[in-house]
């Protein structure tokens, strides 16, 4: 019977155990966001687990929505991000770096040149943004230009080759949660009248561009991909996610990849608030491993893989405060509490120092 601590193969890795670490922003990257000794030491501590995924990581300078979020699109990030892979596979594990662009989740303060975030339509997300001096409203974003949108595809792909270039094992490419893909995806952000809006198919259209292009840069046994079919973050929503998502993951099958990660729910919210989705429909339709995140605990992850819901389940907040989950899970040994106030600040504090088991 399938369980945690059961070895599996997604793509080109090889998993000891099926706990995943899951994507955590965490905001202590360095001067021209560039991986810092401190971030080498966090992904070093959490390497027992059977794939780390890597804070979202901006593709380009307009990628960037959040101060001190670590890219992958200069030679400085690229040099920084080195140290954290050797350190990682030095103590064993694997990690894949997620790849990210937050489209309209931004501000001028955080974008080159102070120019407008971009985004598939001129629609102003409701609510505010830490610009690293101060909150602000966010702004209406200026809509993408077709002919623009080529030069994105191969701002993923360069990013995927420069996290193969950093040493990562794989990339995992962020459609979720309100960013960039996501608003494409949306019918309430995506507004567009050309081959990138409309229908469905037209929605998911950038998001399986950018699939295919990283596939053909990095190869697909080191690709996965991210995709959140209810959250509410960020202010999206969708007119038929059941239907959107049951298409997206029918294209996403020829790909071929090494897993696709579904956040299960509306995220950070218990599972009791989820809204009604049809993951199972998701499940029979992808033909290939499943990773689900959301707030799980032991025995709902043992019970989740017992029932073939999932080829693996990611924990976020659990490893954040457990370095050691994996060896806690199987001692079961009594966890860590997580303290929001050091999740987004704080340098060691709430970040490396949460204690292991005493040997
Ligand atoms: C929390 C704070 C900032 C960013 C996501 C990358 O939701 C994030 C994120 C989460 O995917």
């Amino acid at each position: 019977m399938t369980d945690l601590f059961t070895p599996a193969r997604f793509g080109d890795l090889e998993l000891p155990n099926r706990i995943v670490m899951s994507s955590l922003t965490r905001c202590r990257a360095g001067a021209g966001n560039v991986p810092t000794p401190l971030m080498v030491e966090y992904y070093r501590q959490r390497a027992g687990v059977g794939l780390i995924l890597s804070e979202a990581s901006p593709i380009c300078a307009a990628g960037h929505g959040y101060p001190r979020t670590p890219g992958i699109h200069t030679p400085e990030q690229i040099a920084g991000w080195k140290h954290v892979t050797a350190a990682v596979h030095g103590a064993g594990g694997r990690i894949a770096l997620q790849l990210w662009h937050v489209g309209r989740i931004s501000h001028p303060a955080l974008q080159p040149g102070g120019a407008l975030p971009v985004a598939p339509s001129a629609i102003r997300p409701a609510g505010r943004v830490f610009t690293g001096s101060d909150m602000q409203d966010y702004v209406t974003p200026r809509a993408l230009d077709t002919d623009e949108l080529p030069g994105l595809v191969a701002n993923y792909a360069e990013a995927a080759r420069n996290a193969m270039a950093a040493g990562f094992d794989a990339v995992e490419v962020h459609a979720g949660n309100g960013y960039l893909l996501d608003q494409f995806l949306r019918s309430s952000s995506n507004q567009r009248t050309d081959a990138y809006g409309g229908s469905q198919a037209n929605r998911a259209r950038l998001l399986l561009e950018v699939m295919q292009a990283v596939c053909e840069a990095v190869g697909s046994a080191r690709v996965g991909v991210r995709l959140s079919p209810v959250t509410r973050a960020n202010g999206l929503s969708d007119d038929d996610p059941q239907g959107l998502f049951e298409y997206v993951v029918a294209q996403l099958n020829p790909l071929g990849l090494a897993f696709l990660d579904i956040l299960r729910g509306t995220g950070g919210a218990p599972q009791e608030a989820w809204v009604p989705f049809d993951y199972a429909r998701l499940r029979a339709l992808y033909r290939g491993n499943l990773i689900l995140n959301n707030a799980f605990d032991f025995a709902g992850a043992q019970a989740a893989l017992q029932a073939g819901e999932a080829d693996a389940i990611a924990f976020g907040r659990l490893l954040l405060a457990n370095p050691d989950l994996v060896e806690r899970f199987h001692r079961g040994a009594p966890l860590n509490t997580p303290d929001y106030e050091t999740f987004y600040t704080g340098e060691a504090k709430g970040y490396t120092d949460y204690p292991a088991l005493a040997d």
